[in-house]
């Protein structure tokens, strides 16, 4: 396997791609199996302490790090935290801002909209998860002699990535919760990130405490999110 370098000005060499091709029949059973799989997915917001293997995770953020980007430019960093005195210092951040937001930031309906959640200023996961995964955004690339170039769909691509991120911890076994906090700069100065990269969101990820339980919610049918044109 060829190491990365940055593509910036190298000519198009197109290379053949010939997958394994899996047959209609096959197909519609992986794609039915899938789906019922993906449906009981679910956000927890308590996580137990037991153990998970290092290797889940890293394989979950191989697979979020083989995501389609914007010019191939692969605007992600991933942040895996594991001291606890760093994941101590994220959440008294992250409660803090969360404090301002719960009692009025966030306006009336904002939080009339969060109500049948059951979200609050509390995040215990930050510190209780057994891995919490901190996304940046890579604005732009930095080159060894300080010189920046723009990267293209930064937020399309990181989102996509973060989607299959979730869905390989899913598949795993593991449940995840994704906190945004508002505002988030206190991550890239507790992380100590350079200054091309912006937080994206914050992921904790574990089993389900086994008292945990999740907001009776209903997913929109496939009529409702499929419209034929
Ligand atoms: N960032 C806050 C508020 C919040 C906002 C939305 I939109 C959610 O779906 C959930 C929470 C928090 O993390 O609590």
């Amino acid at each position: 396997m060829r190491s990365w370098t940055p593509m910036h000005g190298q000519p198009y060499q197109p290379t053949p791609y010939r997958p394994h091709r899996i047959p209609p029949k096959a197909s519609m059973v992986i794609a039915a199996d899938l789906r019922e799989r993906m449906s009981q997915r679910r956000t927890v917001r308590a996580f137990a302490g037991d153990e998970v293997p290092e290797q889940v995770i890293l394989d979950a953020i191989a697979v979020a790090a083989t995501a389609p980007s914007g010019a191939h430019q692969q605007p992600w960093t991933y942040v895996l935290v594991t001291n606890p005195k760093t994941r101590a210092a994220i959440r008294c951040a992250a409660e803090e801002e969360e404090r301002r937001s719960y009692a009025g930031r966030l306006g009336e309906e904002w939080l009339s909209a969060l109500e049948p959640l059951g979200t609050d200023e509390q995040k215990p996961h930050l510190t209780d998860a057994p891995y919490l995964i901190v996304v940046f955004e890579q604005r732009f690339y930095l080159d060894e002699s300080g010189e920046s170039h723009k990267h293209y769909y930064v937020d399309e691509s990181v989102g996509i990535s973060v989607g299959m991120l979730l869905t390989a911890l899913h598949l795993s076994g593991l449940c995840a919760l994704v906190h945004t906090p508002s505002p988030m700069k206190f991550l890239s100065e507790v992380l100590g990130r350079p200054r091309n990269e912006k937080a994206f969101a914050v992921i904790a990820a574990g089993y389900p405490a086994q008292d945990a339980v999740v907001p009776d919610l209903v997913r929109k049918s496939l009529d409702q999110v499929i419209v034929r044109a």
